[in-house]
C-alpha cells in the first residue's frame, strides 16, 4: 500500500488522498468529492471518510513492571506505597527473560491499538542494572512495531537509595534516553530537592531529555515541581523536561497557585497526567468529600502548557486493569476533569497525539505532513467528537518509516 484515498485530517476540511513514498509522506492532496472504491488489486486504502492521524502516544508508562500485578500479592490499599513494596518484592525475582517477554507483550497490546511511540520508565534502582540492560534490548528488537525512549527511573529513590546517584550515571552512560526521578519518595524535602538538582546536571551533561514522576500524592506540602521548573527556567531546558503526574496540585490552594502557574509559564516545560492511574491510586487517605487526586489539566492547557495524557501502567501492582487502549485513558481523562466542553470535544485527540509528541520531542518525526515519516493510524470515527462519542478504535496501523537505530547506543 501506498496511498489512501478519502481521508479525514484533523483540523482541515474535506477529503484528502494522502500518498507516500520511501517510507515518507510525499502529498497530500484535497479531493473536490469522494473518489470511487480502489479496485482490490490496489495499492490503495479507502478511509471512507473517517480520521486518518499520526500514529497514538504513549508517553508514559512502565513496560518493566506490566503484567505482574498480584506477584507476589496484591495491592491491597490501593495506594502508590504499597504498590511500590510490591513491586520491591517482585523485583527480587525478575530475570532478563522475564522483563522482556513481558515488555514486549505490552508493546504488542499497545502497537494494537494504534500507539506508536513510547516513554517507558525503567526501575534503575537494582544494583547490576539488569533490567535496564534487558530494556535497552527491548528497545532495539521492538523497533518494527514502537519507538520506545527509555528512561532511568530510580523507583527507590536517588538519594534515599544505596548508590543511588551511581546508578542513574550508569544508567544514563549504558544508554538510557531520558533522566528520572521520584523527589516526593525520598526521605526528606531536603533530598528531594538535591536529587532534582542532581539529575538535572545529570540531563544537561549528557543531552538528555528529563521526566520526573513529580509529586505524586495527596500532600499539598509537596512543592517539588516548583524546584523542578525553577531549575528548568534558569537552565533553560523547558521544552525538554516533562513533570509527571503533579497530583498534588490537585490539593494545592488556589493562591499558592496563581503563584506557581507564572513560574511554570516562564519555565514552559511538559505535564503527563495519568488520568485512570491517578484516579485509582490517590484519594486513598480521603473519606468524603473525595479527592480526585488529578493535576490541574485543563489550567495547565488554558495557561498555555503543553499537558497530555499517558495510562502509567497495564496490570501492575499499581494498577490492575488496562489494554494498550490510550483512547480509553482519553476518555477517563476527560470525564475526570471535567473537559467534556464543545471545544474540547473538537479538539480531543490533541491529549494523545500532537502534545504526547511534544513532550517526547518528536519534532518533525511526527505528523501528517510531506516530507514527515509514513506512519499513520485511521481510526473508526470522522472527528475527535465521534471519536469520543463512539468509542472510536484503530482499525489500522501503518509503519512505513524504517525507524534508525536509537539516538543513544550504549557507551
Ligand atoms: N511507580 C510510581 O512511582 N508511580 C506509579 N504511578 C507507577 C510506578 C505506576
Ligand atoms: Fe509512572
Amino acid at each position: 500500500m501506498d496511498h489512501i484515498v478519502n481521508a479525514r485530517l484533523r483540523g482541515r476540511d474535506g477529503l484528502f488522498t494522502v500518498r507516500w513514498a520511501d517510507g515518507a509522506f510525499s502529498t497530500i492532496d484535497p479531493q473536490a468529492a469522494p473518489v470511487p472504491p480502489p479496485m482490490p488489486d490496489s495499492a490503495a486504502l479507502d478511509a471512507l471518510g473517517k480520521l486518518v492521524v499520526p500514529p497514538l502516544v504513549e508517553p508514559h508508562i512502565h513496560l518493566d513492571a506490566t503484567l505482574t500485578a498480584g506477584e507476589p500479592h496484591w495491592n491491597l490499599s490501593g495506594t502508590l506505597f504499597e504498590g511500590i513494596e510490591c513491586w520491591t518484592e517482585r523485583k527480587a525475582l525478575v530475570t532478563r527473560e522475564d522483563t522482556k517477554s513481558r515488555a514486549h507483550r505490552a508493546i504488542r497490546m499497545l502497537a494494537a491499538h494504534g500507539v506508536q511511540h513510547v516513554r517507558t520508565h525503567v526501575d534503575v534502582t537494582e544494583p547490576g542494572l539488569g533490567t535496564l540492560q534487558a530494556m535497552l534490548e527491548v528497545r532495539e528488537e521492538a523497533r518494527a512495531l514502537a519507538d520506545l525512549q527509555i528512561v532511568a527511573f530510580p523507583q527507590e529513590g536517588i538519594e534515599s537509595f544505596a548508590n543511588g546517584c551511581a546508578l542513574m550515571t550508569e544508567a544514563v552512560a549504558m544508554g538510557a534516553d531520558v533522566v528520572g526521578g521520584i523527589p516526593h519518595f525520598e526521605n526528606t524535602r531536603e533530598q528531594g530537592v538535591s536529587s532534582l538538582h542532581f539529575l538535572m546536571d545529570l540531563a544537561e551533561r549528557h543531552d538528555r531529555l528529563v521526566d520526573v514522576h513529580c509529586d505524586e500524592t495527596d500532600d499539598p506540602q509537596s512543592r517539588f515541581l516548583e524546584v523542578l521548573a525553577e531549575i528548568t527556567r534558569v537552565k533553560g531546558l523547558g521544552p525538554r523536561v516533562t513533570a509527571s503526574h503533579t497530583t498534588a496540585m490537585g490539593s494545592y490552594d488556589n493562591a499558592y497557585c496563581s503563584k506557581l502557574f507564572r513560574l511554570l509559564k516562564q519555565a514552559a516545560l511538559n505535564f503527563v497526567s495519568c488520568p485512570t492511574e491517578s484516579i485509582h491510586l490517590q484519594g486513598r487517605f480521603d473519606t468524603y468529600p473525595k479527592r480526585r487526586g488529578l493535576t490541574r489539566v485543563p489550567e495547565l492547557d488554558r495557561a498555555g502548557l503543553n499537558v497530555c495524557f499517558a495510562q502509567d501502567s497495564i496490570v501492575d501492582p499499581w494498577y490492575p486493569l488496562g489494554n494498550g487502549n490510550i483512547l480509553r485513558v482519553l476518555d477517563a481523562g476527560l470525564h475526570i476533569c471535567h473537559m467534556l466542553g464543545y471545544e474540547d470535544l473538537q479538539r480531543a485527540l490533541d491529549f494523545v497525539t500532537d502534545h504526547s509528541a511534544r513532550a517526547m520531542n518528536l519534532g518533525e518525526g511526527y505528523g501528517i505532513e510531506v516530507g514527515r515519516p509514513a506512519n499513520l493510524v485511521l481510526l473508526s470515527a470522522e472527528s475527535d467528537y465521534e471519536v469520543l462519542r463512539t468509542q472510536a478504535h484503530a482499525e489500522l496501523s501503518i509503519v512505513s518509516a524504517p525507524r534508525t537505530p536509537s539516538l543513544r547506543s550504549p557507551s
